[in-house]
């Protein structure tokens, strides 16, 4: 595509200007072709100097999260190859669902804003314009439907990593989905799935951060962080996507190879939720024990006062801490 290979030049030579005759002559186009490309990396947030006489020069690139931003770090073989990005849509996940059959294993759908970012059970996720990351991962794995929570897991494994690995904050997994830090959500993963009885068709793997968000509507200002929030700095959200996908393909490969007992102590190790005494929404009703451990199917496992060993699936319950929402 012509856009992207004039920034890759203009990328390749911030030091010095590029002449718009040098770009007409190696891709073979007007200098109109090359001016509608430059104007629209402009509009892409490129900030690009124009000089009538010396052609174009790259001062910053693009804060937006473009693939060419990303793939020079990426060292996966098919998470993110497939790259989609939106400025604006409704949700990265529905989205995924309506192009999950026809697209390859590891697309990625991110947007800079969704309108109407979803959470599990019907309920929302706010996505405000270019402050965090929401994206979805599209999966085609060769599992058993009951799999995927283990995915869920995998994929809260790698981005608590990457946040760690990138920021140094004291990341935790709540499980099965939320990242959390100093007691407040800063990420939260909604996994659906298309499948018949003992197949899965895809995965949609919705992944969403707030990096540099810092004003939460009022009802969720007391649960809801952001990585800049606790860091007291912006931060890169490239920096942080590209962590995450890194990781989470080694760790999802890992998974498939060797299966989810490879990954698990990791994720126990990462876990805010094993040792807590925890409260359990199920089926409406309220039970209370304590978080002892993963099972083998990333199931968690709940120890009643009645010494009732319960191992408990994600999409049926919400899991609280006796003392408050962690
Ligand atoms: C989740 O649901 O935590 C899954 C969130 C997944 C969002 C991603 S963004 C990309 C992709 N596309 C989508 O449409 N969704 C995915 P759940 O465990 O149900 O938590 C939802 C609850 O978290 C809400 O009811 C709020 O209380 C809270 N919440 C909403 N927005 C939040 C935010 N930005 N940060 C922290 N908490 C939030």
């Amino acid at each position: 595509m012509l856009k992207s290979e004039i920034l890759q030049i203009l990328k390749d030579n911030t030091e010095k200007y590029t002449s718009g005759q040098y770009l007409c002559s190696k891709f073979n186009v007007s200098r109109t072709a090359v001016w509608k490309c430059i104007n629209q990396l402009k509009k892409e947030g490129y900030n690009i100097k124009s000089h009538h006489k010396l052609g174009y020069r790259l001062l910053k690139s693009s804060e937006f999260l473009y693939y060419e931003e990303i793939s020079p770090f990426l060292n996966t073989k098919f998470i993110g190859r497939n790259f989609i990005h939106y400025d604006i849509i409704n949700s990265t996940n529905t989205f995924a669902k309506e192009i999950a059959s026809k697209s390859p294993d590891g697309t990625l759908v991110i947007a800079e804003e969704q309108t109407s970012g979803r959470g599990r059970l019907g309920r929302s996720w706010v996505s405000p314009k270019g402050c965090g990351i929401w994206m979805s991962i599209i999966l085609k794995p060769h599992l058993n439907p009951q799999n995927a929570l283990q995915i869920t897991q995998v994929a809260a494994l790698a981005i608590q990593k990457a946040i760690v690995n990138i920021t140094n904050l004291n990341a935790k997994i709540k499980w099965p989905n939320d990242i959390i830090i100093n007691n407040k959500k800063v990420c939260g993963i909604l996994t659906e799935m298309n499948s018949e009885i003992d197949k899965i068709n895809y995965i949609i793997a919705g992944i969403g951060i707030n990096v540099n968000c810092t004003n939460f509507p009022e009802e969720i200002k007391n649960i809801a962080t952001s990585l800049s929030l606790e860091k007291k700095h912006n931060i890169d959200r490239k920096k942080i996507l590209i962590e995450i996908l890194n990781l989470f393909e080694n760790y999802y490969m890992a998974f498939l190879d060797k299966g989810f007992t490879s990954i698990k102590n990791l994720i126990v190790d990462n876990s805010l939720t094993i040792g807590k005494d925890v409260k359990i929404i199920y089926n409406n009703k309220e039970l209370k024990g304590k978080a002892i451990g993963i099972d083998d199917n990333g199931y968690l496992i709940i120890k009643t006062a009645s010494e009732e060993i319960i191992p408990v699936i994600s999409s049926e319950v919400s899991v609280r801490s006796l003392s408050d929402y962690i």
